[in-house]
């Protein structure tokens, strides 16, 4: 277990949840993070308590007075280093997201990479957090918009991504000025710890203070603190759609900001003009690639009639040969699910799909790995549905993929948004009439619409996020760090009269 040892977290308790902020005497509770590769101790993380909270808080607004007066790409060298950082500790670091999640180490790999490149897309950014001169109508006078920080940005993220979705959110606000409070999953406190060590070991050699990127652990309480708090101006959540509405009912009493990246449901549309091959190759990925723990794993496949069969067949065959085991080995493709609850709601789903009509036609047991055996592992299911099974319009959290026939283009795009979630979506084809209307505003209505690309795996540089359900948040790319960052106008007046706007005279 070198790997723990080179990310500074000794065997049993690795000292406290917030890395460089100590934070008091008062560690009364502890969660101790268990791999669910098979069930066995790693160490414990102390649970934040609500006077170490506040004093967080505290810290972080002291923080701010300092961070917000750093110019932006004085503020970009900061994360330049980050990322420099982070690419030192990438091995180490993939394998505690592998370690501690159960995602495959390939995936850890691609987790951290993914902080790199969007340590690299802030660095550029921080030159250019642009705002727009606008002409006036009044002589001698100049009108521009400007972009100034926020303050604290509080980031509440899920176990399936523990670190990257983190670095979406705080690499993008550090440019811009804000400083973080950071509530990661009570079922991966290892990967927050690591992470911010690393970047701790960066603030302090540039002399930056340690309140810009604070970590907080604990459960659905400590969310809720940040959700009350009028001191955070800004709250960004990536989770369940049931939590998400809760932060948002929440933030939104008090008029405060939310960017929320929730559920998806999403799906490919498998034409009968694509490449069938590449169109597997894709859904197989989407399918079982994290488990089907992924918020853009594929969950639905919508294939048109004359290749369902074709497809079916291909897919069950592959299926039957994926490795399923430990997420270190190299020939594994798919490892364990989080714990033993999100077993049960798979099993509880498949039940139901059944119940209502659809037919199990591959996997969904679960698996006893020899050596393994306090893990979660299970074998990704196929299973023939409609699209309109209660259950086919939830998301489960688990490699179920459900596989509906069409007929028509425009019944596939109907059931393709006959769902509440709209976060990413695909369509397999070689026509480009038709890809063009699965793209045009009568086609998909998610956040992330593809054309031979499947619907997780996205990149950095889009802006991430999803309508309806999913929450309407954007994170990571493109203009997304507007959401960081709040608009002020401003007009000056550099003559000696004082014209006002619309012509008004008002003669004192
Ligand atoms: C998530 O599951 O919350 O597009 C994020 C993807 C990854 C991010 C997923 N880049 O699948």
């Amino acid at each position: 277990m070198d790997f723990l040892k080179n990310l500074g977290i000794e065997n049993s308790n690795p000292g406290t949840s917030t890395g460089q902020n100590f934070l008091g005497e008062d560690h009364s509770e502890e969660i101790m993070s268990q791999t669910p590769i098979d069930g066995s101790e790693i160490a414990s993380v102390t649970i934040t308590s609500r006077a170490e909270y506040d004093e967080v808080v505290e810290k972080a607004q002291d923080a701010f007075k300092e961070w917000r007066m750093v110019p932006a790409p004085e503020r970009g060298e900061i994360v330049r280093q980050i990322g420099l950082e982070l690419r030192a500790h990438k091995e180490d670091l993939g394998k505690l997201v592998s370690y501690e999640m159960g995602k495959i180490y390939q995936e850890g790999l691609g987790e951290v990479q993914e902080m790199i490149d969007i340590c690299d897309f802030a660095v550029g950014l921080s030159r250019q957090l642009y705002g727009k001169t606008m002409q006036s109508e009044r002589p001698k006078h100049r009108m521009y918009e400007q972009w100034h920080p926020l303050g604290i940005c509080g980031i509440i993220s899920a176990f399936n991504f523990p670190v990257a979705v983190y670095s979406w959110n705080a690499m993008i606000a550090a440019v811009c000025g804000d400083v973080m409070i950071w509530k990661g999953s009570e079922k991966t406190p290892l990967c927050g710890v690591a992470v911010q060590k690393i970047i701790a070991k960066v603030l302090k050699r540039n002399g930056i203070s340690e309140g810009v990127f604070n970590l907080i652990t604990g459960g659905r309480e400590v969310g809720e603190w940040m959700a009350e708090d009028e001191r955070i101006p800004l709250i960004s959540a990536t989770g369940s759609i049931r939590m998400g509405k809760e932060v948002a009912k929440t933030v939104g009493a008090r008029l405060g900001k939310t960017i929320l990246e929730l559920g998806g449901n999403n799906a490919i549309i498998i034409s009968e003009h694509s490449d069938l091959e590449m169109a597997i190759r894709a859904t197989v990925f989407g399918s079982v690639g994290t488990c089907g723990q992924r918020c853009t794993s594929t969950r639905r496949l919508i294939v048109h009639e004359s290749v369902f069969d074709e497809l079916k067949e291909r897919l069950v065959k592959l299926y039957d040969g994926i490795n399923i085991g430990n997420p270190l080995d190299e020939d594994t493709l798919v490892g364990p699910m989080i714990d033993e609850d999100a077993v049960d709601n798979m099993n509880a789903a498949l039940k139901e799909v059944q119940e209502a009509g659809g037919e199990l036609v591959y996997g969904g047991e679960t698996v006893d790995k020899a050596g393994l055996e306090g893990g979660h592992y299970v074998k990704p299911a196929i299973v023939i549905a409609q699209n309109d099974y209660e259950i086919v319009q939830e998301e489960t959290f688990a490699p179920i993929l459900y596989l509906i026939k069409y007929s028509d283009l425009d019944e596939a795009i109907a059931m393709h948004n006959g769902v509440k979630q709209g976060l990413s979506s695909s369509m397999f084809t070689l026509n480009m009439r038709e890809a063009e209307t699965f793209l045009s505003s009568r086609g998909s209505d998610c956040g992330i619409a593809n054309i031979n690309v499947g619907t997780s795996g996205a990149e950095i540089g889009g802006a991430f996020g999803g309508e309806k359900e999913t929450g309407g948040g954007r994170e990571s790319g493109s203009d997304a760090w507007k959401a960081y960052m709040r608009r002020q106008t401003n007009t000056i007046n550099w003559g000696d009269e004082m014209p006002l706007a619309q012509g008004i005279e008002f003669d004192v």
